[in-house]
């Protein structure tokens, strides 16, 4: 199977298995559900779901029960996209090839619907009856995850003297936690023992980083079209990235660099690891 095809399985896994526990648009109150239903719909490569699964899949565990959990992490996912694109955050109109969610439903339902996700997220991960993955999940979403990096990145906006030191710790916390928690949950879940899951984090940890800093690149060299948002956005609000204090040829280099190392961790362990390789891969190969 290419990792086109595994993406794709997981995709449809994923999205069958969210359509069946997410409420209906016609339950009330009839906006938010529509509104939770618009963002986790509205495309996406179900990355981090597919690594969860990936990880799971390498160390041996149960391909059904890691599904609901896979899920709620894209929920997790679906949530910081909407916040996101809020006008007090980046402000972005457009996400996945459609109006953002506060353009459609209004800032205050589009909050909302953040909010609704997170609980549905942790809804789906508790159905694994195992504390540690909640704790692994609010660990990479917390001020020492997802939301540290995202105050340290809103802060950093416009400022002159950024150094690479900086963006990696806005980038590291921003993207890389909840992917490197992903493959973490997936390989906890599988049961996986304590040094290959410390090289599990450490993989995540790099292909995470290298995820963020493509997606830097492609803000500058994509399009609208291929990207389903406003390309150069990141520069219109001189966002802190790695094309801005390295260039772009040097971003490229550390992401393959990071990809690369990433791939080596993999070698030391005795499982076949040719899904998280490619999955790793597909990160510096992908072009949306
Ligand atoms: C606590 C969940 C939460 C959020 C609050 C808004 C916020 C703090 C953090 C923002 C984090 C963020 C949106 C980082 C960008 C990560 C990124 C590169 C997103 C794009 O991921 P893809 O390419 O998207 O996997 P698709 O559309 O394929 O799902």
């Amino acid at each position: 199977m290419t990792t086109a095809e595994y993406l794709a399985v997981q995709k449809e896994r994923i999205d069958n298995f969210l359509d069946n526990y997410l409420l209906k648009e016609t339950a009330k109150p009839k906006s938010i559900h529509k509104a939770v239903r618009y963002s986790v719909f509205s495309g996406g490569k179900r990355f981090r779901a597919s690594l969860c699964i990936g990880a799971n899949e390498t160390f041996g565990g149960s391909e059904d029960s890691i599904l609901p959990v896979a899920a709620g992490i894209e929920l997790i996912h679906a949530y910081s996209l909407i916040h996101d694109d809020l006008p007090c955050m980046d402000d972005d109109d457009l996400r996945r090839g459609k109006p953002s969610s506060h353009k459609v439903f209004g800032e205050n339902i589009a909050v909302l619907a953040g909010d609704a996700l997170n609980a549905l997220a942790f809804d789906l991960v508790a159905w694994a009856d195992d504390c540690r993955i909640v704790r692994i999940l609010s660990g990479a979403i917390g001020t020492e995850g997802m939301i540290g990096g995202q105050v340290a990145d809103i802060e950093s906006n416009g400022l002159q003297n950024i150094s690479e030191h900086d963006v990696r710790y806005i980038h590291l916390r921003k993207t890389a936690k909840l992917i490197q928690a992903s493959l973490e949950i997936g390989a906890v879940h599988a049961g996986a023992p304590p040094e290959n899951i410390d090289i599990i984090k450490k993989f995540g940890s790099r292909i995470g980083l290298a995820f963020q800093i493509v997606d830097d690149i492609l803000d500058i060299e994509s399009s609208n079209e291929i990207l389903g948002k406003d390309v150069g956005s990141d520069e219109n609000s001189d966002k802190a990235t790695y094309p801005k204090v390295c260039g772009l040829e040097k971003s490229k280099h550390i992401a393959k660099q990071n990809i690369e190392e990433a791939q080596n961790l993999l070698d030391t362990l005795t499982e076949d690891t040719s899904i998280l390789k490619d999955l790793a891969r597909f990160v510096i190969n992908r072009v949306s």
